[in-house]
């Protein structure tokens, strides 16, 4: 029998693919084919190509090709460019610090705090300081949710309160104590100038000054945001892209369960 898509033996995937040196795939396994996209601060023309293949060079591309190039706005040159990569990682030696919770859906989460907590969790969110994004916390915290997946606002046993955007730490925190909240759910999305670092620390600093952060769950989420970050800086958990309601609830629910029944 010849093997065919599965079979190890023919599989030229199988045969070549080393973990401790993983590079791009293209056509061939190894073969490091990469495409790749960038302006340069320099008119259109034969330079500014020039100047690309050079620059991918400098980065570790063997084979420059640029096949795509446009001037977007005086002075400003974007590329479309091809090359051959030729570093490689170790696959093998990667640990990334992730959220340990078990992944529930909705009717898990609801049974569990039903069960263990016996009252519905308060969760408070909102797009804080001047970002003005609210699309990534609304698609946690809405009815509606994200890709199928609902909102807290959608959970029977918990009381999901979306202050909205650009909402001052000073206020989201009153806003905490008044509705006795369980859990702060923060979205950062814009991380020009390390705005978000400044932002998230500032609210971690206030809530230290009125005695609050070890009363309650403080997570935060956003599109350059990862789980290393967020305990960096002082939060409970820290979410990127692609998550989805779910992924907090179920972390939210377990985190208080932990502290209420430990
Ligand atoms: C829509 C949009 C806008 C809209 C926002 C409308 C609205 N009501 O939200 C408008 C036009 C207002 C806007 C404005 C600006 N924007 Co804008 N915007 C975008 C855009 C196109 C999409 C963002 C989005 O909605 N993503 C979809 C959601 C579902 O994804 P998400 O946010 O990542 O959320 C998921 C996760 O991150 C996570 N998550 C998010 N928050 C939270 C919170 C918690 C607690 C948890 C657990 C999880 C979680 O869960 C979500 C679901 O999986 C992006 C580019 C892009 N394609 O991403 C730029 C982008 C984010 N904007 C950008 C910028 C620069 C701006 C402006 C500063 C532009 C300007 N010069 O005026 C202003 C910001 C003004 C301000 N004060 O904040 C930059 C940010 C660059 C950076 N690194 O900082 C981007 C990346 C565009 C770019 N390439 O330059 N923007």
């Amino acid at each position: 029998m010849s093997g065919g898509l599965y079979s190890t033996e023919k599989n030229d995937f199988d045969r070549t693919l080393d973990l401790k040196k993983i590079k791009p795939y293209g056509d061939t396994m190894n073969d490091g084919k990469t495409q790749l996209s960038f302006t340069l601060p320099v008119p259109p023309g034969e330079e500014a190509i020039e100047a690309a293949k050079q620059l991918m060079r400098e980065m570790g591309f063997d084979h420059p090709q640029v096949v795509y190039s446009k001037e977007l706005t005086s002075g400003f040159t974007f590329f479309n460019c091809y090359g051959t990569c030729t570093r490689a990682v170790d696959f093998t030696a990667i640990r990334v610090p992730k959220v340990t919770s078990t992944r529930w859906e909705m009717r898990e989460t609801d049974a569990f705090v039903r069960e263990r907590i016996g009252r519905p969790v308060v969760v408070v969110g909102a797009s804080t300081g001047t970002d003005a994004h609210t699309v990534g916390i609304d698609a946690i915290m809405n009815m509606k949710g994200f890709a199928g997946h609902h909102g807290l606002e959608r959970y029977e046993m918990f009381e999901a309160y979306n202050l909205g955007s650009q909402v001052p730490n000073e206020e989201f925190i009153a806003r905490a104590i008044d509705l006795r909240a369980d859990a702060l759910l923060v979205s950062q999305t814009v991380t020009q100038k390390d705005v978000h670092v400044k932002n998230l620390t500032e609210l971690v600093e206030m809530l230290e000054a009125e005695g609050l952060r070890s009363r309650v769950i403080l997570v935060c989420g956003g599109p350059r945001l990862s789980h290393e970050l967020a305990k960096e800086l002082g939060y409970d958990a820290g979410f990127g892209m692609n998550t989805y309601a779910d992924d907090v609830a179920s972390f939210v629910a377990q985190e208080l369960d932990r502290r209420i029944n430990k």
